[in-house]
C-alpha cells in the first residue's frame, strides 16, 4: 500500500493543527506507523486519500453500526438540509427524537441533548451534584468518560483518599472531589460510602467498559452499585455512550437489566453526526435550568441535522431481529478470532458484549485497569500493522474496542479473523 498523499496531508497538518489530529488517538501514535487520512466511506469500507481500501472495525469509534453512509441517514438529512441547518429555537424533530430516546432507554423519563459525550458526562455529574447537594463522585480506574476536568483524574493514594488530576490543566481543586476506584470491586465502593457516603453525589460507571479494551461487569457488579447507591442516596450514572444502542437496543441498562438514575449517550445516537444526551429521572431532570437552578447550556444541542441523522439510525435500529444480528456478527467474530489464537499457539484474552470486541494480547484474565495494563502494548502494535497491511482497520490501540456492526458481511468478519490468523502466527 502506498501513502504518499496520507503523509503530505498529515506533513501540513502537523504545521496547523496540534499533532496533526483533532482527537490524539487518531495520530497512531501507540502502533507505531503514520495515520493514514480518509477520504470517503461506504458501508463496512472506509478508503484514504490514497486510495487504499479497508474492511473498518472502527465504525468512528462506535457510531457506525449501520456501516458508514447508510442511505436511510442520508436521506433524512438531505431533507432537512433544505429547511435550515440550525436555528437555536425548539423544533418538532428534538420533541421526536427525546420521544424515541425516552421510548427506548429504560431509565429515561427525560432526556437533554448536548453536542458530545463530554458535555453530556460533564453536565449529568453538574446535575447529580445539584440534585443531592453533594460534592463527591466516584468513578473507575480505566473507565473514560470524556475530558471535562473532574473526570480526567488518576486514583489518589489509598481507598477512599481524593483523586489528583491526571493531566496538565487539571487543577487540585478540580480533582478533589473525584474519588477513582478499581473497576468491578464492589467491595471497595462499599468501603468509601461505609466512610464518605453522605458526602457522595454519584457513581459514574461504564456498564460495560470500552476504553480498557473491553472488560465485563463482574456478575452482580451492577446490581450491587445500585443497591448501594439505593442504601446511601447516591446518584447511578450509567454512561453508556459506547453502549447505548450498541449492546442492546435500550443499553447495558436493558441487557444487564439494572436500571441507573441518570444515562449519558453519544455517538450512535448522532448518526455521524455530533450529539451527546443526558437523561433520567424526571424527578432529577427537572433541576435543570430554565425549570429548575442547575444550569446547562448549548448553542447547538438538539441540532436538527443531528437530530433527523440520530432519529433515522434509532429508527433503523428498532426493526426487528437488528441486535440479533449483531450477535450472529459478534459470535462469528470472536469465534473466528479464537480460532486465530489456538492456531496461533500465543496467549490473549477475548472478551465480547455483542458487537463490540477486544484481544488483550496478555494472559491474563482481565477484570480492570491493573489486568488490562498487562497486555503487551508493542505486540498489539505489530498485530494493528499486520492488519492495517491486510487492509483491515483496528483501533490504533490496545485499549479500545473493535465494532462489528451491521454492513459487515459474513464474508467480511472471515476476511477479519483469516487476517488476524496469519498476523498472529507471523
Ligand atoms: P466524546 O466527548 O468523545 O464525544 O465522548 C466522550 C466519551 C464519554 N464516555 C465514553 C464511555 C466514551 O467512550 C467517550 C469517548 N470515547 C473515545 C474512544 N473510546 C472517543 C474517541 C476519541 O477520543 O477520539
Amino acid at each position: 500500500m502506498r501513502h504518499e498523499a496520507s503523509a503530505r496531508l498529515f506533513e501540513a497538518a502537523k504545521t496547523v493543527i496540534p499533532g496533526g489530529v483533532n482527537s490524539p488517538v487518531r495520530a497512531f501514535s501507540s502502533v507505531g506507523i503514520e495515520p493514514v487520512f480518509y477520504d470517503r466511506a461506504k458501508g463496512s469500507r472506509v478508503w484514504d486519500v490514497d486510495g487504499n481500501e479497508y474492511i473498518d472495525f472502527v465504525a468512528s469509534w462506535g457510531p457506525m453500526i449501520l456501516g458508514h453512509a447508510p442511505d436511510a441517514v442520508l436521506d433524512a438529512v438531505r431533507e432537512q438540509l433544505e429547511r435550515g441547518t440550525s436555528f437555536g429555537a425548539p423544533t418538532e424533530i428534538e420533541v421526536r427524537m427525546a420521544e424515541a430516546v425516552a421510548r427506548t432507554v429504560p431509565s429515561i423519563e427525560e432526556v437533554r441533548m448536548v453536542s458530545s459525550g463530554t458535555e453530556a458526562t460533564m453536565s449529568a455529574i453538574r446535575l447529580a451534584r445539584g440534585y443531592t447537594g453533594r460534592d463527591a463522585f466516584i468513578k473507575f480506574e480505566g473507565n473514560y468518560h470524556g475530558h471535562s476536568d473532574a473526570l480526567l483524574v488518576a486514583a489518589g493514594s489509598g481507598l477512599a483518599t481524593l483523586g489528583i488530576p491526571s493531566t496538565p490543566g487539571v487543577t487540585e481543586g478540580a480533582a478533589r472531589d473525584t474519588i477513582v476506584l478499581p473497576y468491578n470491586d464492589l467491595d471497595a465502593v462499599a468501603d468509601v460510602l461505609e466512610q464518605r457516603g453522605e458526602e457522595v453525589a454519584a457513581i459514574i460507571v461504564e456498564p460495560v467498559a470500552g476504553n480498557m479494551g473491553v472488560v465485563l461487569p463482574r456478575d452482580g457488579f451492577l446490581q450491587g452499585l445500585r443497591a448501594l447507591c439505593d442504601t446511601y442516596g447516591v446518584v447511578l450514572i450509567f454512561d453508556e455512550v459506547i453502549t447505548g444502542f450498541r449492546v442492546a437496543l435500550g443499553g447495558a441498562q436493558e441487557r444487564f437489566g439494572v436500571t441507573p438514575d441518570l444515562t449519558t449517550l453519544g455517538k450512535i445516537i448522532g448518526g455521524g453526526f455530533p450529539v451527546g444526551a443526558f437523561g433520567g429521572k424526571r424527578e432529577i431532570m427537572e433541576r435543570l435550568a430554565p425549570v429548575g437552578p442547575v444550569y446547562q447550556a448549548g448553542t447547538l444541542s438538539g441540532n436538527p441535522i443531528a437530530m433527523v441523522a440520530g432519529l433515522a439510525l434509532i429508527e433503523e435500529l428498532s426493526k426487528p431481529g437488528v441486535y440479533d444480528e449483531l450477535e450472529r456478527k459478534g459470535a462469528r467474530l470472536e469465534a473466528g478470532l479464537r480460532s486465530a489464537v489456538e492456531t496461533a499457539g500465543i496467549e490473549a484474552h477475548l472478551t465480547r458484549v455483542g458487537a463490540m470486541a477486544c484481544m488483550f494480547f496478555t494472559a491474563e484474565t482481565v477484570v480492570d485497569w491493573t489486568t488490562a495494563a498487562t497486555a503487551d502494548t508493542g505486540r498489539y502494535a505489530s498485530y494493528f500493522r499486520a492488519m492495517f497491511d491486510r487492509g483491515i482497520m483496528l483501533a490504533p490501540s490496545q485499549f479500545e474496542a473493535t465494532f462489528v456492526g451491521m454492513a459487515h458481511t459474513d464474508e467480511d468478519i472471515d476476511a477479519m479473523t483469516s487476517a488476524a490468523a496469519e498476523a498472529l502466527s507471523a
